[in-house]
């Protein structure tokens, strides 16, 4: 329990004083609630907070497969290979679940929009029936994490229970909360919700591995013996969780990491490619492209949240501090005189971890380019491009 003179000298020392400007005004509860939360910040992780990917980085191509370059007998082999490291119990399965989907503009854990108006044709339920058909093909049970915040952790749970689990076992599916981040404000200073608490927000889908180490979840998936980490993202209405094609190309590569990719549609798509940067794998951020390497035929491969991890690997990597990136949000925080003030426009940073980052701690990545209109297809927005309105088209 941190005592009022201990975290006034840790903010004086990082120059946060700003946290306890309201401290006298407090009731004793609130007193020590603050002061419990001011000490699980950690600022010299604030400090190293964005570092800019180096300038000038050398951005190169890595190459990427495709179903074309394999023959027919090559692909049946692949996926009986990966079928097998299924059955063995090789392979468990992580989905990031912890966004806010602030994009979207649902009320309510991403994972719970559905394409009809029924729960049973969600994007929770969508992953949970290829993971029931699987189950049923190689006649076992593939383990479920599935990482959520604070913000949307019970009413997932609350999802899946009134749900029945969607017809999987109940004790396949294991949930597990990622930490939150303090936001910033333009000169760095941590931002307050109220007068009595330090604005958080999930700290990005990059918290996962962390948060996997400190559930016992990397632990057990090494003592289960378990290969292969299947990672996905929740908002990908057409994924094939746990594809057994993939399973058995990812296997037969060896690298530590295997993502797939789609063909970027156009040199100008506004997404992540797959590639490297200094030599190493990376996902590269369509803003760190210059305009001749957006046209480059080679770095076409667009990064779609599909990955297969060693379980070695990520233990390996799991303690590794991964850089906080910022996001220019709208935060709701308080003035100087303690009046709320809910920004019409971005007024401070929130602090996200990307799960790439990990990338460059692997010695190889192998990609598998797959067909876009059977694999990806986002749901990110309310309306436009990679919406819930596109989506709903495609399903209906
Ligand atoms: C992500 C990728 C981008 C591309 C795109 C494909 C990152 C940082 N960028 O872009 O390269 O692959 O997806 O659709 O991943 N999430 C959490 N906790 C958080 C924040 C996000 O679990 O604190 C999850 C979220 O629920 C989703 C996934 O991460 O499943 C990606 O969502 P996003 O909004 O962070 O990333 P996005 O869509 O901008």
């Amino acid at each position: 329990m941190a005592t009022y003179e201990t975290i006034k000298q840790k903010l004086e020392t990082n120059k946060q004083e700003q946290l306890l400007h309201f401290y006298e005004q407090l009731n004793e509860e609130e007193q020590r609630d603050l002061l419990n939360q001011i000490e699980q910040i950690d600022f010299d992780q604030l400090e190293t907070a964005n570092q800019k990917d180096e300038e000038n980085a050398r951005i190169t191509a890595l190459p990427s497969h495709t179903t074309e370059m394999f023959s027919p007998e090559e692909l049946t082999k692949m996926r009986e290979h990966g079928c097998s490291l299924i059955a063995d119990g090789k392979v468990a399965i992580v989905l990031l679940a912890g966004g806010q989907g602030t994009r979207l503009g649902h009320d309510g854990p991403k994972g719970t929009v559905n394409m009809d108006g029924s729960p049973e044709t969600s994007l929770f339920a969508l992953q949970a029936k290829r993971i029931q058909a699987l189950q049923h093909e190689m006649n076992t049970t593939l383990p479920w994490y599935i990482m959520t915040s604070p913000i949307n952790d019970d009413a997932t749970k609350a999802f899946f229970h009134d749900n029945q689990y969607f017809g999987l076992n109940r004790d396949q599916v294991t949930f597990f909360q990622q930490e939150v981040s303090p936001a910033l404000t333009p000169d760095g200073k941590v931002m307050l919700a109220d007068k009595a608490t330090v604005f958080q927000a999930p700290n990005g889908n990059g918290g996962v591995f962390v948060s996997m180490q400190k559930a016992g979840i990397l632990a057990k998936l090494q003592s289960t013996n378990i290969k292969w980490i299947f990672f996905n993202n929740i908002d990908n209405a057409l994924v094939q969780v746990a594809d057994p094609l993939f399973i058995g190309y990812a296997d037969q590569q060896g690298a530590d990491i295997s993502s797939k990719s789609v063909k970027k549609a156009e040199p100008g798509e506004k997404v992540g490619v797959l590639g490297q940067r200094n030599g190493k794998p990376s996902v590269i951020e369509y803003s760190e492209l210059t305009e001749e390497q957006r046209q480059q035929p080679e770095l076409q491969d667009a990064n779609i949240g599909i990955h297969l991890f060693k379980v070695d690997f990520l233990e390996q990597t799991a303690n590794r501090v991964l850089p906080y990136h910022f996001a220019h949000k709208k935060i709701a925080t308080i003035d100087e005189q303690g009046v709320a003030v809910h920004p019409a426009e971005p007024n401070g940073y929130k602090l996200e971890k990307f799960y790439f980052d990990v990338f460059p701690y692997a010695s190889k990545m192998s990609i598998f380019q797959v067909d876009r209109a059977n694999e990806f297809l986002p749901v990110k927005n309310k309306t436009g491009k990679d919406s819930l309105e596109e989506a709903k088209e495609r399903f209906n």
